[in-house]
């Protein structure tokens, strides 16, 4: 097929015509046309006017390994030469499929040692909630059936996953909550806890989990679901004393815990995934986007044995998507991984790109007068923006801040995200120093001009 060849007004008028956007406001289209990207290569993007941009966050923080890699490209096209598709409904399986089970057993945490493969993060975690539900009903416990997660909390967009998130916006989408599911506070200290110690803070939020399974008896309450640093909520890393606390609670009441590492999975906090950079040790595990680093959807629930143990008793289960362990999907996982080891990336992140990327941030950002705090662990950062960095007053929420220094940072070459009145990045895990750098001078020169606008409105 030829390549259709079109300039970004081109393309941003066809767009505009026939798509509809997630997570956008259709009027933002019409003060401005979205951003069309053609290529990309490393840490980099193009759009179609072949300008070249750093990507702050590795795609939707999915690209770990960076765009243009060899190595997955040819895995996915031998696999499509050999088996394009077979499912593994019913008894079938496929080669990459068992192998990334395999795979995927060395590197989770002990215990878990079962896989079933999914297609998006938001499908784990919809089969998170049915497995654990046919779990308690086969333990003889059906009513143990409500779940608990976060405000701020993000678990995805099918209509479970929205429930079990705690998105207010979401929740008021058409209506979009369920009974039981529940939601306790988020871990931010800064926003929640600044008249207390953040280890004291931490076993507060942690303890209104204890508070709310005794509200509603723990013979009701089936699993606690969170993300070990929340990242869509705005990259809310929890204070040291939190998880220990989370872990004792679920096991003091027999709360199955779920770790979702949709995004701190597969190096983003340098180790293989943030339960093991927080000793959480989960009973099931959803993870999603650095699996295949977002070449192709494919996302996997890890399950415990003990888990998996009853639910073999449970007779059929009876769930399941057409594209469940894709051949193609699952060897460009397998790729993935092997890169990663081969290049030592998660060391690479631990020992050196995310120590450097904390300290650059905080140099670069921590006088600046629109910044309170600059958080997060690994390559995840957030910034929170204030009015005033004295009494840490906030703006006006319909000022937009964070837009308008987003829109900023994509003049000056730069993708980063703006969540609620945060700026939060999340580079591919090959970013060079150099990068950081242009990303940290970028974002400070942003939130100059932010300033200026700022200042210009009131
Ligand atoms: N869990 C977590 C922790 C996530 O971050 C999902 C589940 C859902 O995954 P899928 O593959 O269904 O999208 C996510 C997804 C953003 C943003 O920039 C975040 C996500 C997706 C899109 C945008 O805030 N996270």
């Amino acid at each position: 097929m030829p390549k259709v060849e079109r300039n970004s007004k081109e393309w941003q008028a066809l767009d505009v015509a026939h798509h509809l956007h997630p997570f956008t406001d259709p009027k933002y289209f019409d003060a401005k046309a979205p951003l069309v990207v053609t290529r990309a290569e490393g840490s980099h993007v193009w759009d179609a006017d072949g300008r070249k941009i750093l990507d702050g966050m590795a795609g939707l923080w999915c690209v770990n390994v960076g765009y243009g890699r060899k190595a997955l490209i040819e895995a996915s096209h031998a696999q499509m030469s050999e088996l394009a598709y077979y499912n593994v409904f019913f008894q079938s399986a496929t080669p990459p499929q068992i192998e990334l089970s395999r795979v995927l057993a060395e590197l989770t945490p002990a215990g878990l040692n079962h896989f079933f493969f999914t297609n998006s993060g938001s499908e784990a975690n919809d089969s998170i909630i049915r497995i654990v539900r046919h779990f308690w009903a086969t333990e003889g416990q059906p009513e143990k059936n409500i779940f608990i997660g976060r405000t701020l909390g993000y678990h995805g967009s099918t209509l479970a996953a929205t429930a079990l998130g705690g998105m207010q916006a979401m929740h008021d989408m058409g209506n979009s909550t369920l009974p039981n599911f529940e939601h306790i506070m988020h871990p931010h200290w800064w926003a929640n806890g600044r008249d207390m110690t953040p280890e004291e803070f931490g076993l507060k939020a942690a303890r209104a989990l204890e508070d709310k399974i005794l509200a509603l008896g723990a013979d009701r309450v089936a699993a606690f679901v969170a993300e070990p640093v929340q990242g869509a909520g705005g990259v809310i890393e929890p204070p040291s004393t939190y998880w220990p606390e989370i872990q004792r609670i679920c096991k003091k009441y027999d709360v199955l815990l779920v770790a979702d590492e949709v995004i701190c999975g597969f190096g983003r906090l340098g180790e293989w995934f943030g339960s093991q950079f927080y000793g959480i040790e989960p009973d099931l595990m959803p993870m999603a986007k650095g699996l295949s680093s977002g070449y192709l959807p494919i996302a996997a629930v890890a399950i415990s044995d003990r888990v998996h143990n009853t639910l073999y008793k449970g007779g059929v289960f009876s769930h399941g998507f057409t594209y469940s362990g894709h051949p193609v999907s699952c060897a460009v996982a397998l790729a993935n991984i092997q890169l990663m080891k081969d290049e030592k990336i998660i060391e690479r992140v631990r020992d050196d790109i995310a120590p450097y990327f904390r300290a650059r941030l905080e140099d670069a950002l921590a006088d600046h007068p629109l910044v309170a705090e600059v958080r997060g662990e690994g390559l995840l950062a957030g910034v929170q923006l204030v009015k005033n960095k004295t009494t840490g007053e906030l703006y006006d929420p319909a000022e937009a801040v964070a837009v308008r220094c987003r829109d900023h940072c994509l003049e000056g070459g730069l993708i980063m995200r703006a969540v609620g009145q945060s700026m939060v990045a999340s580079p591919p895990l090959i970013i060079t120093r150099q990068e950081v750098d242009t990303l940290a001078n970028v974002l400070v020169e942003s939130l100059d001009r932010t300033m200026a606008d700022m200042r210009k409105a009131a």
